[in-house]
């Protein structure tokens, strides 16, 4: 052993550090083509904004006008925290004079951002939704940043972004920041699902877990039961099912991000279906729940709408809403049972 010195734990731990997540999409892509070369560097970009709005984050509570709410109401009609608009600029800073990203858009912007020094030479668009779950914030519970990156179309740099309006297999990355304990990236480039945590000490993503696959079966509901009466029958009848047996366990944290994560894990399914008052449900296709969905798919799970694949949907605008169903492979196919006998 001492005359190998690559069998020493010091050397083993010290090549795990140095496994960063530009390297890793390097690696990954075993290539190191313009086009490997330019994930490479937008995957460092978004690592960026995470180390940003996690240094942000871990101070919020100490310093002046971070927190609380802006008093303005974005286009989905949510009232906007100031933490929303810093993060949403976090991705638009980064990304200036990148030459990467031509166009930018998220659930605090009404419209694409187009990065015009960018335009003539960026090849992509980022989708992204800056914090999601900003209703944890202010109470020091966990939040996330959840992103895709697709490739841009042509020259249309028209508002309307009829481009953009493609299904989830387009994206070319996706993944999340989850922003809890510690701070976590993990992505999809279509060839499975790794996980990096943030050293602080390093300033760096270092990988934590390669080719993540989620368990076929897992013991976790996550829906917010508050909507009980408000679902359609099938899901009550879903609910009422996980109740009467044994092995279910209930977990809700109000943050998308973290009970995905949670479910990436340890296994079972998230459900935001539609509502009477929100037939669609809550959450966004195009930066929410179709990244989210790629990665869990990558990783072995399932994603759908309750009636079909929720990757071969195609929004009909940007900011489109769907019933959400993702987890573990055989819980949703549970779900969907129930739906399609109701
Ligand atoms: P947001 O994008 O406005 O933060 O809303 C999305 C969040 C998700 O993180 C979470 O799963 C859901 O909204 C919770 O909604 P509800 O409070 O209706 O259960
Ligand atoms: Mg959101």
């Amino acid at each position: 052993m001492g005359n190998n010195p690559s069998n020493t734990i010091p050397e083993r731990s010290l090549n795990r550090d140095c496994i960063t997540l530009s390297r890793h999409v390097l690696q990954e892509l075993k290539s190191f083509s313009p086009d490997a070369q330019d994930l490479s560097s937008l995957m460092n970009r978004i690592a960026l904004a995470g180390k940003l709005i996690s240094r942000r984050l871990s101070r919020a509570g100490l310093l002046e006008g971070v927190l609380g709410f802006t008093g303005e109401v974005n286009v989905q009609g949510e009232s906007v925290k100031k933490l929303d608009i810093y993060a949403n600029q976090v991705f638009i800073s980064v990304f200036e004079q990148s030459g990467l990203v031509c166009r930018l858009a998220s659930e605090e912007m009404e419209k694409p951002y187009y990065i015009p020094e960018n335009c003539p030479i960026g090849r992509y668009t980022l989708v992204y939704d800056p914090i999601d779950g900003s209703s944890n914030v202010d109470i020091n519970l966990n939040v996330g940043s959840i992103f895709a990156v697709r490739r841009q179309q042509g020259d249309d740099l028209k508002e309307e972004a009829t481009d953009l309006l493609q299904d989830g297999y387009q994206q070319l990355a996706a993944g999340y920041i989850l922003y809890g304990p510690s701070t976590m990236l993990v992505y999809t480039i279509g060839t499975g699902v790794h996980s990096f945590i943030l050293d602080p000490s390093l300033g760096e993503f270092i990988l934590a877990q390669e080719n993540i696959q989620i368990p076929e079966h897992g013991p976790i509901y996550s829906v917010n039961e508050g909507n009980f009466w408000q679902w359609d029958e099938s899901i009550r009848e879903y609910v009422r099912y996980v109740h009467s047996v044994d092995g279910y366990v209930s977990r809700y944290s109000g943050a998308l991000v973290g009970d995905i994560h949670r479910i990436l894990m340890q296994g079972g399914v998230f459900l935001y279906p539609g509502t009477q008052k929100q037939p669609n449900g809550k959450l966004r296709l195009l930066y929410e729940s179709a990244p989210l969905g790629w990665l869990i798919e990558q990783a072995g799970g399932k994603v759908s709408n309750g009636r079909e694949n929720l990757l071969r949907v195609v929004p009909d605008h940007l900011h489109a809403r769907t019933p959400l169903i993702i987890g573990s492979k055989r819980d949703v196919e549970l779900v969907e049972s129930f739906i399609k006998k109701g």
